[in-house]
């Protein structure tokens, strides 16, 4: 095993991304070949429960209500439309299930009330539970826990520079905090980024200085490739290269051995060949169905035929750790405190996405 550092320098780790492609993927597949199998992956399935009308206006997501965008809005889901489609996720080989939720963060009440039952339901079934729900705080974090919560999705995005840039309405220690909060349990933490939002090297490289200085790390690191929807402050960025991307999640794979690095948003714009090279360099989960949560994915056959192409076989559920137990909502020894997550207001304005809030979409 290749010792887990925690003082990884910017300097040091653009070193790594900027270098020769082989040498790179050598080290990077070195890595990734000494912490995991590297024939098995890791598949999520995403499930938008609470779509759209979001309140903050991070620029690059289609479903902050102050853009126009074309996605349709939904109030949350019920726990049976959540089993069903849990059900459905398990069947076509996915080993957990990721729900999202249009939310700034969680508010003590019937819909949290609702989601924590939606956790216990899923975990029921045997499957891993992931949640991003926005920012919570610790005893939140706690009672998602107690559902039998097996991981929370909480990305920094990008570096702390270039955040000033794409959010306005809440600050990256916002996010290291709820990070922390969920530290706090034994809830698995994942936390990753997006890349191609117009961001330098530097801020591929300061978002992993980020991710790799926490200690402990991110046990699941997505990788997004930003996905331009029109509407957004983000709709003309040209799409990330390929090259980019292997680049990214080598570089994240090395910085981060024991990490699940996942190949997120984008793969519909990626041929079998550019995935190929980001499970060689070290991607070792994904989220499938054909839905992210609001926007394309890669058809779940599609994706089979591609692991049977690779010799890669679907993760089973709970090899990384053990099934968290669940405790029923009427055994639980916690009570809503009705308290919201500190948070920061930067007090800035961002022109592009404001412009975007006063334009139509075209
Ligand atoms: N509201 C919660 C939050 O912000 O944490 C949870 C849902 S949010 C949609 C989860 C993550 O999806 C974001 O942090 C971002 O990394 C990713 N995301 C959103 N829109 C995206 C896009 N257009 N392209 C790529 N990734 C995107
Ligand atoms: C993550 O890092 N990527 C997923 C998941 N975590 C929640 C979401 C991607 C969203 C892409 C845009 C959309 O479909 O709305
Ligand atoms: Fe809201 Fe999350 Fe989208 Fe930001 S990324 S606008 S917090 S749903």
């Amino acid at each position: 095993m290749s010792e887990i550092r925690h003082n990884w320098t910017k300097e040091e780790i653009l070193a790594i991304y900027n270098k020769p492609l082989m040498e790179l993927l050598y080290e990077a597949a070195t890595v990734h070949r000494l912490h995991h199998d590297p024939n098995t992956v890791q598949v999520s399935t995403l499930l938008s429960i609470k779509t759209g009308g979001c309140p903050e206006d991070c620029g690059y997501c289609p479903q902050a209500a102050r853009y126009h965008t074309d996605i349709e809005g939904n109030d949350l889901m019920s726990v049976q439309q959540v089993k069903a489609q849990a059900l459905r996720a398990k069947s076509s080989g996915s080993s957990r299930v990721c729900m999202g939720a249009a939310w700034r963060n969680v508010k003590d009440g019937p819909e949290f009330d609702n989601v924590l039952e939606m956790v216990r339901t899923i975990n029921k079934l045997d499957m891993e539970v992931c949640c991003t729900l926005g920012m919570v705080t610790e005893n939140q974090a706690k009672r998602l826990a107690e559902a039998g919560l097996y991981a929370y999705n909480h990305n920094l995005d990008t570096s702390e520079d270039y955040y000033k840039d794409v959010i306005s309405t809440r600050a990256f220690e916002d996010r290291l905090d709820t990070i922390a909060n969920v530290r706090k349990t034994n809830v698995t933490v994942c936390s990753g980024g997006i890349i191609g939002m117009g961001e330098a090297l530097e801020d591929r490289a300061g978002m992993l200085v980020a991710l790799a200085t926490l200690d402990p790390q991110p046990e699941s690191t997505p990788i997004n490739a930003l996905v331009a929807v029109p509407g957004t402050p983000m709709e003309e960025i040209e799409p990330v290269s390929i090259w980019d991307m292997i680049r990214m999640v080598a570089t994240t794979r090395i910085v981060m051995p024991q990490t699940q690095v996942r190949l997120s948003a984008g793969r519909t714009d990626m041929s079998r060949e550019g995935q190929a090279m980001c499970f060689f360099a070290g991607a070792n989960s994904i989220f499938a169905g054909d839905k992210l949560l609001t926007t394309p994915n890669p058809d779940v056959n599609e994706d089979m035929k591609m692991f049977e192409l690779l010799g890669l076989t679907p993760m089973k559920p709970f090899v990384k750790k053990a099934q968290p137990e669940t405790v029923e909502a009427k055994d639980s020894n916690l009570q809503p405190l009705g308290e919201k997550p500190k948070w920061t207001r930067p007090g800035h304005t961002i022109e592009r996405n404001e412009e975007a809030r006063l334009t139509r979409s075209k």
